[in-house]
């Protein structure tokens, strides 16, 4: 029988255990643990109010029970598209508790992307929020529903509408009369499945089981010193494994604090949450770093309980790493990390230089670290090489994708990040660098093959690249090169297809350029290091008309 998912030697896995890594429990036992030692402390503040441990426990429940009517049963794929909201919570742990695997999506992902992920996974359910116009996740989950049979349930956080569905709130409300899902997972099966940036045209899913999942979530709450006092905000999309476990949102449960869901992620309403709840940790990616720098010079609110600002997703340059502890009053933590497990951060006793200069070492004592070159030998400290690992949170192997397994990991089981980095002395990393054919705009990965391949369906375009080029704004922007006799067609052009196509906005190039001939390396592959420096200007091509 096919295995869709690779686990850990058991030797291994029996090691993780005794050293008390892996504990015998699920995400679901943990929140069910917090409400009974203590329930009446704050869990959850979001626009919809406040939730204690108890009600977020007992609204989980009568959730999980009112899915389980549908049915959804343990084992089964849920896509959970649904943005930072209260929801989004109460749904994820109703999910964890029938042992129904959430697939966390971003709401940002196009129609494609959605349709290839209930492909893969052959999710059952689809759970979105209701929209208003042209981007109303409704509407895409019909159109991704039509394409995928097995997409049986359309659960809205909202109102159904005219296409039909369930509503969150009246599955809750029949699951208070349903009888109770008692927990219906182990420690070491799959909890969830997490998007992977990924370098190929279709998606790759990240199972990540309990046992692991908790124990990154733990592990980060102590690096990160939280405690029943921390309030955590989350302003990047609660779907992404930054907020989810590094500490995030399982870390704060799991240290008894509070999470204060932000809506959006300018610094206005940031600002607010933080001086109205106190605040203590919160995350950004590099990109918005500098609005957050601009908006605390402004701005009359009282930031002061804020003691931790961690910055990840891509590189932060140093020179803004040095700004934020003088402007911003708050000690700066940096993240590396990754949905398929290693999470660096720097330490928060660590010599101001480390923090500033570098993405930290790595989060666990048995998290394994390999620093090689191009013949997979290591190299010593001081010098770039691709970055391998395995460990008690790192994958063995995506979900059900044996061919791309082999390209991603070693025969000894490391995964081959694609991140170049240099091991300083002390046992610091830096990224320097990336071997991995994608582009990261504003902490976002875009597969380079997977927006080539929709623009190769353009008319008139023979072949096309994507490249991703620095940007003071977004850290990276992607630029297509197009190789066409036709007339380039313009950004907005090239825009408007691509949605149409149900490409993701973020994937689609912030600039389009035409070439008669796209350059080739020695071995006859695209050469891209050619295409990023003609952007820098060393080499002129044709920018498209209204680029
Ligand atoms: C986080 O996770 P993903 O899965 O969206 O992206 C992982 C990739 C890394 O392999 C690396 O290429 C890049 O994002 N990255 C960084 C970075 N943090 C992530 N590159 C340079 N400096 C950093 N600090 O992005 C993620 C997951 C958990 C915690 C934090 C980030």
């Amino acid at each position: 029988m096919r295995s869709d998912v690779i686990g850990w030697p058991e030797e291994t896995a029996a090691g993780y255990r005794r050293a008390g890594y892996w504990r015998d429990r699920t995400l679901d036992d943990l929140l069910r643990e917090r409400a009974a030692e203590h329930g009446d402390r704050t869990a959850l503040v979001s626009a919809s109010g406040r939730l204690s441990y108890a009600d977020l426990d007992e609204r989980a429940g009568r959730l999980a029970a009112g899915l389980a009517g549908l049915p959804i049963h343990r084992g089964d794929r849920v896509l959970l598209q649904l943005p930072n909201r209260e929801e989004y919570v109460v749904t994820l742990f109703a999910l964890l508790r029938i042992g129904a695997l959430p697939i966390l999506a971003l709401p940002s992902l196009g129609t494609t992307e959605l349709t290839a992920l209930a492909r893969l996974s052959g999710a059952t359910a689809h759970v979105v929020a209701q929209g208003r116009g042209r981007n109303d996740p409704r509407t895409g989950a019909a159109e991704v529903a039509r394409a995928c049979p097995s997409l049986r349930h359309l659960v809205v956080a909202g109102d159904p509408g005219p296409g039909g569905g369930h509503s969150l709130a009246a599955l809750e409300r029949a699951g208070a009369e349903a009888p109770a899902v008692t927990s219906g997972a182990a420690p070491g099966d799959p909890a969830l499945l997490l998007l992977s940036g990924g370098t190929t045209g279709t998606p790759k899913l990240i199972p990540r089981t309990h046992a692991d999942y908790d124990y990154n979530a733990r592990a980060s709450a102590e690096v990160c010193a939280l405690d029943e006092h921390t309030v955590y905000l989350a302003v990047l999309p609660v779907t992404h494994n930054f907020t989810m476990v590094s500490p995030g949102i399982v870390g704060t449960l799991a240290a008894g604090g509070t999470v204060v869901l932000c809506p959006d992620p300018s610094p206005t309403t940031a600002f607010t949450l933080v001086e109205a709840e106190g605040v203590t940790i919160t995350a950004l990616v590099p990109s918005l770093v500098p609005h957050w720098l601009d908006e605390a010079r402004r701005t009359s609110r009282d930031l002061s309980s804020l003691r931790v600002l961690q910055v990840g997703g891509s590189r932060l340059d140093d020179a803004t790493a040095r700004r934020v502890g003088p402007e911003l009053g708050c000690r700066l933590q940096q993240v590396f990390g990754m949905a398929e497990g290693l999470n660096n951060y720097t330490r928060l006793d660590d010599p101001e230089e480390v923090v500033c200069t570098t993405q930290g070492r790595p989060l666990s004592p048995a998290d394994e670290i390999l620093v090689v070159d191009e013949e997979g030998r290591p190299v010593p400290p001081g010098h770039p090489g691709e970055l391998l690992t395995r460990g008690p949170y790192t994958l063995r192997g995506y979900y059900r994708a044996p061919e791309h397994d082999r390209l991603s990991f070693t025969p000894d089981g490391f995964y081959r990040t694609g991140d170049l980095v240099v091991r300083t002395a002390r046992g610091d990393l830096v990224v320097v660098g990336r071997i991995k054919d994608q582009v990261n705009r504003a902490g976002e990965k875009i597969a380079a093959i997977e927006v080539e391949e929709h623009l190769l369906a353009l008319p008139d375009v023979r072949a096309a690249a994507l490249v991703g080029v620095p940007d003071p704004q977004l850290g990276e922007r992607s630029v297509a090169f197009l190789e066409t006799d036709a007339p380039c067609p313009s950004r907005s052009e090239v825009r408007r297809l691509l949605l149409e196509r149900g490409l993701a906005a973020f994937k689609v190039p912030d600039e389009v350029r035409a070439v008669p001939k796209l350059p080739l390396t020695g071995i006859g592959k695209v050469d891209k290091r050619r295409l990023r420096a003609d952007v820098a200007g060393l080499t002129p091509t044709v920018p498209s008309p209204t680029a």
